[in-house]
Parts: structure tokens; sequence; C-alpha cells
């Protein structure tokens, strides 16, 4: 039996704080200019994939259409976008890239 008062109070506050936060996949999108090189990179690069599984994701796209390079809380797959975003037209590539909801 727990008694009210402070130690309620404290229990309710961590009910609240574990909840996991709502996460975000960030999708790379195929084009037809973009070369495979750049996006092999930019996979090593961003989101700290090894050369064997970057190449792996980049084919994926390139047969698929599009493939998820990561998951991460909000604020942080909107950073990973625009630094591909930047990246990407720094270059001179099309590469697209986007941030949607897990599920
Ligand atoms: N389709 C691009 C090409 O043939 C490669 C690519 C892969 C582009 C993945 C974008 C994403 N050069």
């Amino acid at each position: 039996q727990v008694p009210a008062g402070d130690d309620a109070v404290v229990l309710e506050r961590q009910s609240q704080r574990v909840e996991p936060p709502k996460m975000y996949q960030v999708v790379l999108l195929n084009d037809d200019f973009t070369p495979m090189e750049f996006v092999v990179l930019v996979l090593q690069e961003y989101f700290n994939k090894d050369r064997e599984t970057a190449t792996q994701i980049m084919l994926k796209i390139h047969i698929e259409g599009r493939g998820v390079c990561g998951v991460f809380t909000r604020d942080l797959a909107t950073t990973k976008v625009e630094q591909v975003l930047q990246a990407a037209r720094h270059h001179g590539h099309p590469l697209q890239c986007l941030s949607e909801p897990v599920e």
C-alpha cells in the first residue's frame, strides 16, 4: 500500500518520464544522377555505417527506390536530413532525403 503524499507524486512523475520517445526514420530516395559512391560516403559519414553495410543500403535504395538509413529522435532525424541535403547540394547532386515517424 503506497501512502498518499510526496511518494505518490514522485511515482507519478517517473511514470510520465519513462515513456519512450516517438522515433523517426531517415529515408534516402533513389534518383538517376547521384553517384553510387557519393551515397555510400553519405551513409558512412552521417549514419556511421561501415563500407559494406553502406554499399548494401545504397544498392537497396537504387533497386527499390528508397531505403531507411537510421532511426532517431525527431530533432536528430531533422538534423540528419539537413546535413544530407546540404552535402548533396554542395556537391551538385539531386539526392533527396526525408524523415517520417516509425510505424
Ligand atoms: N541510382 C543512382 C545511380 O545509378 C545511385 C543512387 C543510389 C542514387 C541511391 C541515389 C540513391 N547513379
